[in-house]
């Protein structure tokens, strides 16, 4: 898989992308993540990237030619499956959004700033829009982040042990049941008996039963 991310603030992207599991993703080529300055394809020799909103109103607007220009050339190298504009007033993200991704070979991310893009590159360029909740952040870059976490750990070879991305919170619906390692005893406070006794067909029954009962206490609206 590659991924392209269009930013005006890549320092907030570099940290997150390239340390410990999407840095191994990388190092096994199993995907390429790249950011891209859309300063270097601003306008003049102030490399201007931004401008008042025609009709007036607070706030800098992002342009569309520095953002036509870089979509454009990368679209001469490649195909992209989506082109994804990181925005509180796109669809909620949730796993199965990042389930469908994660099988995609090429995405173009946009991280929108201060007030946001100009509507022609969501017209013209943006296939799909995304949020990662009912709050606002200040740029999109750290919500491509999260949506970069959650893709690239789901394709093949990723995780370490397979399994564990199947057993997610959510993969199946429901919440994850609780976990626990040494010591099997911590001043009194003891491990469930069931998880020490070597039988795992009872061993998946109670944390089947406890995924059902933790969903229902604190997410009841997954049940339904
Ligand atoms: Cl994708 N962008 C911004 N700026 N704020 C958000 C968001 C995205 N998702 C939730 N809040």
């Amino acid at each position: 898989m590659r991924i392209d991310i269009i930013t005006v603030l890549p320092g907030l992207l570099e940290g997150p992308l390239n340390l410990s599991i999407l840095k191994r993703a990388q190092d096994k080529n199993l995907c390429s993540i790249n950011i891209h300055d859309l300063k270097e394809y601003g306008i003049g020799k102030h490399r201007q990237v931004d401008d008042y909103q025609f009709g007036g109103g607070a706030g800098m607007v992002l342009m569309i030619e520095p953002f036509a220009n870089l979509i454009n050339s990368l679209k001469e190298k490649t195909d992209y499956d989506e082109i994804i504009y990181l925005t509180p007033d796109g669809s909620l993200l949730d796993q199965g959004t990042s389930n469908a991704l994660s099988l995609k070979k090429n995405l173009i991310l946009i991280c929108g700033h201060y007030k946001g893009i100009d509507q022609r590159i969501r017209d013209l360029f943006v296939t799909k829009e995304i949020s990662i909740g009912d709050y606002v952040l200040t740029g999109g870059e750290l919500a491509a982040a999260v949506l970069c976490d959650s893709i690239v750990r789901l394709i093949p070879g990723v995780l370490g042990d397979e399994a564990s991305a199947l057993s997610d919170s959510f993969q199946d619906g429901l919440l994850a049941p609780p976990i626990y390692t040494r010591p099997a005893d911590f001043h009194g406070n003891k491990v469930p008996e069931i998880l020490l006794s070597g039988n795992f067909p009872k061993i998946e029954e109670w944390r089947t039963n406890k995924a059902l009962e933790i969903t229902s206490l604190k997410r009841p609206d997954l049940l339904k």
